[in-house]
């Protein structure tokens, strides 16, 4: 049976919420107040990107980069190009070059202890931004992002409703040994538990970029012709490749094979618009003021949470046209 949009979205607002007991709350009750009294203007803050893979990821730096200028800290960026061993060189830079605190967006979730360890022994704070990694928590003061096993669990929601609880189903996984495609892959299982019909029949990572996307669909289409009924991306650009690689198979995107995906870029909603994407589940990479905010209070001695989560939604291509003059990324 289908269920109204409306009550899908409200289930999910519940889900984001509940948990999180409605607000986000300190980690410790009592805030310690600003002492060292320091502004932005006198934050020096060395940020670690990963690479530039997709629109979310040029949405995340733009958004970076931009804050940093408009509140007047001083941003010291290295892009790593897809390279845990860039991304460790440019944390042991900052350390050398004492930067007042350490933003780093992980590549992968594993292999950071050793420099989490060198920082913490240089007095320099890391706040993880978008990805976590996987250390013990003391190792950073706080993680900035989304709850990616939940985005995992709405595509599979959005997608048992689009198939009617039926599917043979391939999926486009992120980067390998990333946080978001591990949970955005464990999170769409467990919601399939629930759904026996819906079957994964292939699952291969596209490295979250458009070209493999499509290399990969392709492959797909080639040993699995039309018993493919729909395509589960882990993120907008892996299903713009898909569609392209369905199209050029002979097939229609959205219509023959259905397509959810994550992320909510300008580029899904126009393929929403199109007819040939059926949803896509928002991951909001605009984190550059909820950053620098947060460094400013840990320079300060203030507390701040273990997890400041994104808050997201669903979009599906009814009212796709009417918003994409308000998507700015
Ligand atoms: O979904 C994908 C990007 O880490 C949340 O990385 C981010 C993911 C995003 O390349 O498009």
């Amino acid at each position: 049976m289908k269920i109204s949009r409306s009550l899908l979205l409200f289930a999910i607002f519940l889900g984001i919420f509940a948990p999180l007991g409605c607000t986000p709350q300190p980690d410790s009750p009592a805030a310690v107040p600003p002492q060292a009294g320091k502004t932005y203007a006198d934050l020096i803050v060395g940020y670690a990107q990963l690479g530039a893979e997709s629109e979310w990821r040029v949405a995340n730096t733009i958004s970076i980069k931009e804050t940093a200028e408009q509140l007047g800290v001083e941003l010291r960026f290295l892009d790593a190009q897809q390279k845990q061993e860039n991304q460790i060189e440019a944390i042991r830079k900052f350390i050398v070059q004492r930067v007042d605190v350490i933003g780093l967006s992980p590549i992968v979730e594993t292999g950071w202890e050793e420099v989490f360890l060198e920082a913490r022994a240089a007095g320099i704070p890391i706040i993880l931004v978008d990805r976590r990694a996987a250390v013990p928590e003391d190792l950073y003061v706080t993680y900035l992002g989304s709850d990616f096993l939940e985005e995992g669990r709405n595509a599979a929601r959005v997608m048992a409703d689009l198939v009617d609880g039926k599917a043979r189903i391939v999926e486009l996984v992120g980067t390998v040994g990333s946080a978001p495609a591990n949970d955005r892959y464990a999170g769409f299982r467990e919601i399939l538990r629930e759904h026996p019909g819906m079957v994964i029949v292939d699952s291969a990572s596209g490295d979250f970029t458009r070209a493999r996307g499509r290399e990969v669909m392709a492959a797909f289409l080639k040993k699995h012709g039309s018993a493919i009924t729909a395509v589960y991306a882990h993120n907008d650009d892996m299903a713009l490749g898909a569609i392209q690689a369905i199209e050029e198979y002979g097939l229609r995107p959205g219509v023959d094979i259905k397509i959810v995906s994550v992320d909510a870029a300008r580029g899904a909603f126009e393929a929403m618009i199109a007819g040939k994407l059926n949803a896509t589940v928002e991951c909001n990479p605009l984190l550059g003021q909820q950053f620098f905010e947060l460094a400013l209070k840990v320079v300060n001695g203030e507390s701040v949470p273990k997890w400041v989560p994104s808050i997201e939604t669903i979009f599906f291509p009814e009212n796709a046209e009417e918003i994409l003059p308000t998507r700015t990324y």
